[in-house]
């Protein structure tokens, strides 16, 4: 089942059938346990709209915090130890790896996320961006995984690079997450095989394409929800983006115009375009 945020309100999807549910707010209709057996109870209720219009979707994030892990995939350690040996940050990407607790940092509140078919920004300051194509699951305030959906986790490689303390800056900053189409709703974890794929398109030609499958993560779901939840409260439930698998060979760099199109599995594809942030009008 596949719920959606839309500016006409919520939408649930089963089977390609569309049912728009009225007067509740994401917070909180999102915000519950078992929500696929109330999702299915509740459609029953419900009388399906003739027409969904996929441009009224918009990213599926209201009062949530989108948090993200980090080097949970062999191809995002080698990457990083190699981007980070010069400056002698290498070590530590290792060390996490293997460690017993994981890399978890802030990415994003709503403020700085888009949905898909929007802008994501590369920094004006930044010479290596890439895209970090992520399953991110969505969890409720009791800690509970009731949904996943795909992420985008913009990261400037030439920053992180030259010192992971500036891990904060190569990877917030405006437009800097992408989510969406949905939340996929199931009834029972996610299947290990489901494939993540990432295909760039430059003026309409594929600049890279690259595939993993989820099973290819060393840590387990439950465990990166476990240390997250350990010391923080989610009122309103929260995201968390479980690492990259992909990586993009080290002499491609995002350019303005690119297009960045991420599938995984059942979920559906987030679509984002490539774009310097635009003069703040604040
Ligand atoms: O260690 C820095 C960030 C790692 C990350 O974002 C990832 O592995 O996906
Ligand atoms: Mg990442």
């Amino acid at each position: 089942m596949k719920v959606y945020k839309t500016t006409k309100g919520i939408v649930i999807a089963e089977n390609d059938v569309f049912y728009r549910v009225d007067s509740e707010s994401w917070d909180t209709f999102m915000n519950r346990t078992h929500l696929f057996q109330r999702l299915t109870s509740e459609i029953k209720n419900l009388e399906p709209i003739s027409r969904f219009d996929s441009s009224t979707i918009m990213a599926p994030i209201e009062s949530q915090e989108i948090w993200a892990s980090g080097v949970t995939y062999m191809r995002s350690r080698e990457a990083r130890m190699e981007e980070s040996k010069k400056a002698g940050g290498d070590t530590f990407y290792d060390k996490v790896y293997d460690a017993e607790r994981p890399e978890l940092f802030f990415k994003a509140l709503a403020n700085r996320t888009v949905g898909t078919n929007d802008y994501v920004n590369i920094r004006k300051d930044s010479k290596w961006d890439v895209p970090e194509p992520e399953l991110t699951l969505w969890i409720s305030s009791k800690g509970t995984i009731e949904g996943y959906t795909v992420g985008n986790d913009m990261s400037s490689r030439s920053i992180e690079g030259e010192n992971p303390l500036y891990l904060p800056q190569a990877k917030m900053f405006e437009r800097c997450a992408g989510l969406g189409p949905c939340v996929y709703v199931t009834e029972s974890p996610i299947d290990p095989k489901t494939k993540i794929e990432i295909e760039i398109l430059r003026e309409n030609k594929q600049v890279f394409y690259g595939t993993v499958p989820i099973s290819n993560m060393k840590r387990r779901h439950a465990e990166l929800v476990e240390f997250l939840f350990r010391e923080c409260d989610f009122p309103y439930g929260c995201y968390l983006m479980t690492g990259t698998g992909i990586v993009p060979p080290d002499d491609f760099t995002l350019q303005p115009n690119d297009e960045i199109r991420i599938t995984i599995g059942h979920i559906g594809t987030l679509v984002n375009t490539v774009a310097y942030k635009l003069e703040s009008s604040i």
